[in-house]
């Protein structure tokens, strides 16, 4: 097998180091809270950015120069992709990936076709996961490229695209199956409306909820174990997506029954889109026992899309670090790499510089978590703000054993409330900056 990159296997050499092509905060075997950095944080590599994006933005066509790839849709040409990115994998040392069914395998012009092309790939996929120990932490399907998805995949005004789209996913359930996947995740494509006035708001959630269903019990019949995600996004390519974010999705979770099965996938960008940041929809996914797996990227404060871009900034990476080692962790899910290199960096070794800063990025955050709680001043400062709920009437409230009654006389009797305390917001912000 050729090399694609010549670049020698990425290690790490601590904060001193000089060197683009090393870790300075990564080191996969160190430990914090007692698992290993490799543990925490479980990297996973996409498919789609990394080894399908060109650089094309909508003023102007592709820019990434990629050697090993002819532009064709040839199966041979998606069975080297498949070399090339595993050696990538390898050399950076992520654990796991991630794809869309139509990422690794082209189209064909039927179903048929496609299920064979995909049938093809998967077998490459899989020797190349048993050689290297690479895991697929989730599968996908790309439901919103091609033109019958125009109107939506699962909420489309087309019964036969409903079914077309039931078909596909039912494939990606069976080569996720295959492949060993950790999860399998449903991000909204298409799914919302760009207009109230041609649509049927309740019969597209309604079959939404259907669709997941049936693929809840496929999976239950084929013996698929593994996580079930949605990814939240409110809008883009629709205005209004119907997965808006974190606090819509588990209320549609539950509404069709689907908690059980379903956790959510939160991604950064998604969620400043929605005008949330990253924390607080963790924060409120945590809050609900849903809290996944996460799209790891950025957004640009200047662009109103979803640029996608690599995550480098530290405040970011120790707030998402801090929210998730509150929740127990990811596993199965991981730190999966939803950023494509930006337009200007279209040579192979930018994939590189750009997926270790992301590492180092978030290892530095895992660090500066850990210190934050190992401290426990934070924490404190938390309890105590919240202290008259744990004695007294404050107590009382939270075990249910006071009415409006019994608290109009509380307060009768007392007078006036005990006076407020300083939400000390400039002190708080100063204690985070000191593990920084
Ligand atoms: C789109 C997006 C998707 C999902 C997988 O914004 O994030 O790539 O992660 O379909
Ligand atoms: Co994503």
């Amino acid at each position: 097998m050729p090399d694609y990159f010549d670049v020698p296997a990425i290690a790490y050499e601590g904060p001193d180091s000089k060197n683009p092509l090393a870790f300075r905060w990564y080191n996969p075997d160190e430990i914090v809270e007692g698992k290993s950095m490799r543990e925490h944080l479980r990297f996973s590599v996409v498919y789609w950015h990394t080894f399908r994006g060109t650089g094309s933005d909508p003023f102007g066509v592709g820019t990434a120069h990629r050697p090993w790839d002819d532009g064709s849709d040839s199966l041979d040409n998606a069975v080297r992709r498949v070399h090339v990115a595993f050696e990538f994998m390898e050399k950076l040392g992520a654990p796991f990936y991630a794809f869309h069914d139509r990422d690794v395998a082209p189209e064909g012009a039927t179903l048929a076709e496609s299920n064979k092309n995909l049938d093809a790939v998967v077998k490459v996929l899989k020797e190349e996961q048993q050689r290297t120990g690479i895991q697929l932490l989730w599968g996908t399907q790309n439901m919103f490229s091609h033109p019958r998805y125009m109107h939506g995949a699962a909420t489309t005004c087309n019964a036969d695209v409903f079914a077309y789209a039931a078909a596909q996913v039912k494939k990606a359930l069976e080569v996720s199956l295959e492949l060993g996947a950790a999860g399998h995740v449903f991000w909204g494509g298409r799914e919302g409306y760009q207009n109230l006035y041609n649509t049927n708001m309740k019969r597209e959630i309604d079959n939404l909820g259907r669709f997941l269903n049936m693929a809840v019990d496929y999976a239950d019949k084929i013996g698929y174990k593994g996580v079930f995600y949605i990814e939240p996004k409110p809008k883009e390519p629709t205005k209004h997506q119907y997965d808006s974010d974190a606090a819509a999705c588990i209320n549609f979770l539950r509404a069709y029954n689907l908690t059980d099965r379903f956790k959510l996938n939160i991604e950064t960008n998604h969620a400043t889109l929605a005008g949330h940041t990253m924390m607080h929809e963790l924060e409120y996914a945590g809050m609900q026992g849903m809290l996944g797996s996460i799209d790891a990227n950025t957004g640009d404060m200047l662009l109103g899309w979803d640029t996608d871009q690599f995550p480098t900034d530290i405040y970011l990476t120790a707030q998402t670090m801090l929210t998730i080692l509150k929740y127990g962790g990811l596993a199965p899910g991981g730190v999966n790499f939803d950023a494509k290199v930006r337009r200007e960096s279209f040579e192979p070794i930018d994939l590189f510089h750009a997926h270790i800063g992301g590492m180092d990025a978030f290892a530095r955050g895992l660090k500066i978590a850990a210190a934050i709680r190992a401290d426990g001043e934070l924490d404190r400062l938390l309890q105590e703000r919240y202290a008259s709920w744990d004695s007294g009437i404050g107590q009382e409230i939270s075990a249910g054993k006071q009415s409006f009654e019994s608290l109009e006389q509380y307060i009768m009797a007392k007078g006036n409330p005990a006076p407020n305390v300083s939400g000390r917001q400039e002190m708080l912000e100063n204690l985070i900056n000191r593990y920084l």
